[in-house]
């Protein structure tokens, strides 16, 4: 009995697929892990920003667009807050 060998021709055209399979694939992942890498670095420039240039970071800034204002005990309540930007930048 003749063992069965395999057509080199058939081997090739699985390879190519497979190879287009996974460039395929590996494009999706990577336009997928993009996406998240801008959100994440949207939120850590979010986390370090000082919005009314009073020395306090927005993410632990009670009034983030009061410069007079850094701490819950500084006012009564958020509602006290007030939109006091500076006029240029920090
Ligand atoms: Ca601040
Ligand atoms: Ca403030």
């Amino acid at each position: 009995m003749k063992k069965a060998q395999a057509d080199p021709m058939k081997l090739i055209v699985v390879a190519v697929i497979l190879l287009i399979a996974m460039v395929v694939i590996i494009m999706i992942f990577r336009g997928l892990i993009g996406k998240e890498a801008k959100q994440a670095e949207g939120t850590i420039d979010k986390i370090g920003a000082d919005t009314d240039c009073d020395g306090a970071n927005d993410i632990i800034d009670y009034c983030p667009k009061d410069p007079d204002v850094t701490k819950k005990s500084d006012v009564s309540s958020r509602s006290d807050c007030k939109d006091n930007l500076p006029a240029k930048p920090c």
